[in-house]
């Protein structure tokens, strides 16, 4: 009889410590309207706290004149590195306003790597190639991450959340991420879909 009440006490303790833990991964499928899987979606958690250090720094690299990766995610004070990984010269430009910058004409590894201090996208271009265009989206919560060719992804968290926060180069309205509502149901993974335009955002050359 005390082993069974035990048992009833110790289960959902042990519930609660698993959680806390952090020890979950939660999946996200990203899809468009016609249910097509959507790459380079950046998905994150409002709110969401990590124990973990911050980030280390992060590489938007340029290979074949384009900005790999196409998209690449941030937390709010994370330093970016743009090495240049072609035999030819870029000139690395944003006229966002979370992060107005240039790089003039460089080949290798320009200087210092620089900190993206403000949350928000920041659009990058090439002066030289007009057809470069790049992504980073600075992220206010610590807890983010960009879909796969495949559309999905994992995510560490603590606990379900409640909404997340959907961004993708293709949305009808670019410049701000979609807040979704998760359903407490427990549908893992959650399928989350992004109306997506055919237009994308321009890199308001001003050259
Ligand atoms: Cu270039």
């Amino acid at each position: 009889m005390y082993a069974v009440r035990k048992m009833s006490v110790l289960a959902p303790l042990l519930a609660v410590i698993f959680w806390s833990t952090g020890a979950w991964s939660m999946q996200f499928n990203v899809v468009d309207q016609n249910g097509a899987k959507l790459a380079n979606a950046v998905v994150s958690v409002p709110g969401a706290s990590v124990s973990a250090a911050a980030a280390g720094t992060a590489i938007m690299d340029q290979r074949a004149k384009q900005f790999d990766p196409y998209v690449l995610a941030v937390s709010q004070g994370q330093k970016v590195e743009f090495p240049n990984s072609d035999n030819i010269r870029h000139h690395v430009y944003s006229f966002s306003s979370a992060k107005p910058f240039e790089i003039k004409l460089y080949k290798g590894v320009p200087g210092k790597p620089m900190p993206f201090d403000t949350p928000g996208l920041v659009v990058l271009g090439c002066n030289i190639h007009d057809k470069m265009v790049g992504y980073i989206y600075v992220s206010k919560s610590p807890v983010f991450g960009v879909t796969a060719s495949d559309g999905s992804l994992a995510l560490d968290l603590k606990a379900r959340p409640s909404t997340v926060e959907v961004w993708h180069p293709d949305a009808k309205n670019p410049q701000q991420p979609v807040t979704v509502a998760v359903p407490a149901d427990g549908s893992d993974p959650l399928v989350i879909s992004v109306d997506v335009a055919t237009a994308k955002l321009a890199t308001s050359h001003r050259h």
